[in-house]
């Protein structure tokens, strides 16, 4: 880290319903007009197992105006970054239109593009870091193990954490099957190493194999690339989710 560039995919995840707490925040001038919350991935091929998508409680975002009727929910530091790279029209930071703090959307109903659970809400998750990606984290339990450990302490302390526990709970759908963790590569590691807490220190040992026993040795389960190697099909994916209009190339 902090050393050459990294290919992110901005994920758009389009706000079908705001909680009441977030809507008087708001400006009327965004009625009507569509608002995405931007998750940054490394793996746009596991976009079919989005069960739900995070925010830090406590990190600052804002609502940027990306294109006309077209909003952005990211933070303030990736709308800096964004704005340099000729994603939208006009050059330098976008547009700020409204201040909002994480713990303020918890809840907010969006589309997940690809997924098989097409309506997730936005859930929270302490351990986002406000200095990478922009500051939003899709949620696929099946492959990454800090998903994973998040939505299972998320359903475990539900009041605690201010959410439905129904939220934390959508089916975690097998996407990608491995030779060495079968077809659930997140939760087979983490009961594997024992961890049992998004904050758990052997976490970091997790997300390293499960990528590179996904990315080198996985192959599809789902989709129009059912039955391909991950390795080619993260490309191919991420090209039409692009296509679409789902998603944008940036780097950072
Ligand atoms: B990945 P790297 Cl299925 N704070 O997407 C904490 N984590 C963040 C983040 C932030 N501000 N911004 C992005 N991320 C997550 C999918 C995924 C990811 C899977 C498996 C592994 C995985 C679904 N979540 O990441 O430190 C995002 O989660 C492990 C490589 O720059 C993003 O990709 O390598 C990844 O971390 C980027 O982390």
């Amino acid at each position: 880290e902090g050393v050459g560039v990294q290919e992110y995919t901005g994920i758009k995840l389009k706000v079908l319903e705001w909680p009441e707490k977030a809507k008087k925040l708001i400006p009327s001038s965004l009625d009507g007009a569509n608002v995405y919350f931007v998750a940054a991935t490394l793996r746009p091929e596991t976009m079919y197992g989005q069960t739900c998508c995070f925010v830090s409680p406590k990190i600052k975002y804002g609502i940027f105006k990306a294109t006309e009727g077209e909003y952005l929910f990211l933070s303030d530091r990736s709308a800096r970054n964004l704005g340099f790279q000729g994603l939208f029209p006009g050059w330098g930071p976008l547009e700020k239109v409204a201040e909002i703090l994480g713990s303020e959307v918890i809840g907010t109903v969006i589309n997940a593009p690809l997924s098989v659970h097409k309506t997730v809400r936005i859930l929270p998750m302490e351990t986002v870091k406000a200095t990478k990606g922009t500051g939003v984290v899709t949620s696929v339990p099946s492959d990454s193990p800090d998903d994973y450990a998040t939505v299972t302490d998320l359903a475990k302390k539900a009041d605690y954490y201010g959410i439905e526990k129904s939220w934390a709970e959508l089916e975690i759908i097998p996407i990608i099957s491995t030779p060495k963790y079968g077809d659930l590569v997140a939760p087979t590691l983490v009961q594997k190493l024992k961890i049992n807490s998004p904050k758990d220190a052997k976490l970091p040992e997790a997300k390293e194999e499960a990528y590179k026993e996904g990315f080198y040795h996985g192959t599809m389960m789902v989709g129009e690339h059912k039955g391909r190697p991950v390795s080619e099909a993260k490309e191919l994916v991420r090209e039409s989710l692009i296509a679409s209009g789902d998603a944008f190339a940036y780097a950072e």
